[in-house]
């Protein structure tokens, strides 16, 4: 008797460990529906790049011989959820039994649990082996450590794979060459991403997905994924030869309409399974050994992929579902509307970010962390409605990545658990790491007052608000000594002003009617 395996739509690999356990006989299942789309608004192009990535992934089974039911989105029999539908195919086709591989977010692992009762038939749920590390491995580092930081992880990582490595040590004598990878880029001209021929699957799905989710946020314009492994292989290709070797030392800059700076743009190619996390980064190691590019930008890029893409993934399996309902900040303050909409904020480097979140369901990592996702730390905004942004407008939003990074590292509302110290910063920092300033309605060497700088008004706010939370903290301690050199009146007229700007958010949404704050303190 025959089985079946559902393949998910980010499981799209034809290494996936369920589909290495089928028969000549057994089937695949592929199911398009609404409630994946919808239970966050995704951004238009994560839905058309899911719906595209699927439809040639099936598509590339067949051609194996593979027999394929692929249930399209408005298929009338479509009953618009996974479960509904493995359910619906079972009744019609009376499997033997059925396979799949665990998916990516708990809610759906917790949903795939009760598969077996309510088929009838056996399920077997396979582990996900296209991570480098297993979930043993994740439990065995944890047991071992009382804070569980990214760096040993990704220390144990590199000895266990052998990646960047001169026998026991590291290549170049460090693990970490981080300190040559923080400046600011004042480059006129920048590569330009790799685009791709659309493909009539692309060109469908796109024009479905319009017409189908019209109140989504997001623009459909410029395309930059990739959709078959054969246009991820140029993809990466494409950074590995114009981007790889400035992305390390200009890895943290921001550049007024560069939207993808010197980034890999391939976080959506890995989570869907059209590239391969172990190959891209011994890809990127060949490119060191064969001098194409210098170790500091190497070893910084591998350590994203081995080190952190792994460890957020792991904290995500060991803590949830608990840790989805941390707040350890307590912020609560409503998502201002301008995050919907650009226009809405007369804050440049905020405008920027969310821009280029609408243009391209992509921000790179230092937009997402120290422009929207430091804004919101310092506003202290719902920890609750910041996540389910940053889970709803990005092309490579899933659970298991977006909310360690969203809820850990940009909020710091697991406690400390990832980060060791809150990612907050002032203006100062944007205007280091920028050309944004100069532009900005604000003026960003004033912290109270008219046209301050509301990200400085925000920050001594923050840093007063949580100071004895913080004080045990060594790598606050610096910054935290500010606070009593300061005058009463100033301190206190930062704590007006910020009240003030919150209170306005809060009531318009946006701060296109902020007059500032008072030039009387
Ligand atoms: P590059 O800068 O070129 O990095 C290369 C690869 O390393 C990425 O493709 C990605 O797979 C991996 N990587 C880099 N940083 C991280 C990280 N912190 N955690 C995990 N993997 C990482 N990444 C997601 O994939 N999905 C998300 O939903 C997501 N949400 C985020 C939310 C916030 C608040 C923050 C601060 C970061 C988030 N990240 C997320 C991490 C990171 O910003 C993106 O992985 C990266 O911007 C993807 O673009 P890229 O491929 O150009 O990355
Ligand atoms: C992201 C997404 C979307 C938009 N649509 C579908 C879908 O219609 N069918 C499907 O199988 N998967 C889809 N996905 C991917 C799932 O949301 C993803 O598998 C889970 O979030 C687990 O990572
Ligand atoms: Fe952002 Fe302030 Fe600079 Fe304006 S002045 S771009 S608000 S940091």
């Amino acid at each position: 008797m025959a089985r079946c395996c559902l393949i998910l739509g980010d499981q799209l690999s034809h290494t996936l460990s369920a589909l290495q356990t089928l028969d000549t006989d057994d089937s695949v299942l592929l199911v398009e529906v609404w409630s994946e789309a919808t239970y966050v608004k995704h951004h238009p192009q994560k839905i058309a790049l899911t719906f595209a990535a699927m439809r040639h992934f099936a598509d590339a089974l067949r051609r194996t011989g593979r027999s394929v039911h692929y249930v399209k989105l408005t298929d009338p029999a479509n009953t618009q959820s996974i479960g509904t539908e493995v359910a619906r195919c079972q009744s019609q086709w009376q499997f033997s039994g059925w396979v799949m591989t665990e998916p990516g977010e708990w809610r759906l692992r917790a949903e795939m649990e009760t598969f077996e009762d309510r088929l009838g038939v056996p399920v077997e749920i396979c582990e996900d082996t296209r991570f480098i590390a297993t979930h043993a491995q994740f439990a065995a580092f944890l047991a071992t450590r009382k804070q569980p930081r990214m760096e040993h992880f990704y220390r144990q990582m590199r000895q266990r794979t052998g990646i960047l490595m001169n026998g026991k040590e590291p290549e170049g004598g460090q693990w970490n060459f981080d300190h040559d990878n923080r400046q600011a880029c004042h480059l006129s001209t920048f590569p330009k991403p790799p685009r791709f021929p659309e493909t009539p699957h692309l060109r469908d799905a796109k024009a479905l997905v319009t017409e189908q989710f019209p109140d989504h946020f997001g623009s459909m314009d410029d395309w930059l994924w990739p959709v078959t492994p054969e246009q991820a292989e140029e993809a990466l290709q494409c950074f590995l030869t114009e981007r790889l070797p400035l992305f390390g030392t200009y890895q943290d800059a921001l550049v007024f309409g560069q939207d993808t700076v010197f980034h890999g743009l391939i976080s959506s190619a890995l989570h869907l399974g059209l590239l391969d996390p172990l190959t891209v980064c011994r890809r990127a190691e060949q490119a060191y050994r064969d001098g194409l590019a210098p170790l500091n930008a190497v070893e910084g890029f591998i350590r994203q992929i081995l080190g952190w893409r792994e460890y957020v993934r792991g904290l995500y399996w060991a803590y949830m579902p608990e840790y989805g309902t941390r707040n350890a900040l307590d912020a609560t303050a409503p998502l201002p509307a301008f995050y919907w909409d650009p226009e809405r904020t007369r804050m440049r480097c905020m405008g920027e970010a969310i821009r280029n979140t609408r243009d391209h369901a992509y921000a790179h990592h230092i937009q997402r962390l120290m422009v929207t996702g430091n804004f919101a730390l310092i506003a202290g905004l719902s920890v609750e409605e910041v996540c389910a942004w940053y889970l709803a407008v990005y092309v490579d939003a899933y659970e298991w990545v977006e909310l360690p990074n969203t809820l850990g590292m940009a909020l710091f509302a697991d406690g400390g658990l990832l980060a060791s110290k809150p990612y907050c910063a002032s203006g100062k920092y944007i205007d280091r790491m920028s050309d944004y300033c100069r532009g900005c309605h604000y003026d960003v060497k004033r912290t109270v007052g008219t046209n301050a700088c509301p990200l400085n008004t925000l920050y001594w706010d923050f840093l007063m608000r949580h100071a004895s939370r913080f004080q045990s903290n060594p790598r606050m301690a610096m910054i935290l000594k500010n606070i009593p050199r300061m005058s009463a009146d100033k301190a206190s007229a930062i704590q007006v002003d910020a009240q003030r700007f919150s209170a306005h958010l809060a009531a318009h949404g946006d701060d296109l009617t902020w007059e500032g704050g008072s030039d009387a303190h």
